[in-house]
């Protein structure tokens, strides 16, 4: 009934981040998710806290260490699908958001540095997630994303203002124009924008069709990749 997600960072205060306001936020005062961030930091082992390390081979920056993930996520008390949110991750798509929701509990672990040793991702099973062709610092706003997309579609979380059939990506295509009062609109400018005809004739049937034609056009132009499948 409840959504849990465990996270495992070396920044547990950003979560709930913006997670906590808004249709997120109520939908967790509502208990409609859940979420832990364990400080990675905590499960050190030395006097200095350390937790990561110089990579094997040579080369800049650090690597996280396998043994001080591995007691961290071993703390837990039930670990559900693994995550390791990274640039080098298979990408986050509409797909695999609605896959996550339908899982009880994800374990999300949020690298920094160069990264995380290789072998505790595969020693426990680790899926990789990037959320775009673009580096981040870290993957605690790649996370924050994630679970976003995830929330959003939990039962009760959007109410009747969610209509998951005519949103972008629902149907594969990009979502039509939105228009509403006033009409005409006169910008600063004193130029006026009026809405289109259709959407004022009253009938739904060419509505429809006119709101497809507008998907299909927009996906062409920007996003011909989706067509492609
Ligand atoms: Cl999931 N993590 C990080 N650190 N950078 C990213 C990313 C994830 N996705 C795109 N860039």
């Amino acid at each position: 009934m409840t959504w849990h997600v465990n996270l495992l960072t070396l920044f547990p205060e950003m979560f709930p981040g913006s997670l906590g306001q808004s249709l997120s936020g109520r939908a967790l005062e509502k208990g409609a998710w859940s979420y832990k961030a364990l400080n990675i930091r905590d499960f050190a082992t030395d006097n200095h806290k350390t937790v990561d390390d110089t990579p094997f081979g040579g080369g800049a920056g650090m690597v996280m260490r396998a043994d001080i993930i591995e007691k961290a996520l071993l703390s837990l008390p039930k670990q559900g699908k693994k995550i390791y949110m990274s640039p080098r991750g298979k990408p986050l798509t509409q797909k695999k958001v609605i896959e996550l929701t339908q899982q009880d509990t994800l374990t999300i672990l949020c690298g920094r540095y160069e990264g995380v040793d290789q072998r505790l991702l595969e020693a426990h099973d680790f899926e990789e997630v990037s959320i775009g062709d673009y580096v981040l610092s870290g993957g605690e706003p790649a996370a924050l994303i994630m679970m976003d997309a995830c929330i959003r579609l939990l039962d009760g979380v959007m109410g009747n203002a969610h209509t998951p059939d005519e949103e972008s990506f629902s149907n594969g295509l990009l979502e039509y124009p939105h228009y509403t009062k006033p009409d005409p609109w006169v910008d600063a400018q004193g130029q006026a924008h009026s809405v289109p005809e259709i959407l004022k004739s009253g009938h739904h049937k060419n509505i429809a069709q006119w709101r497809l034609e507008q998907s299909e056009a927009l996906t062409q132009k920007r996003r011909p990749d989706l067509l492609k499948k």
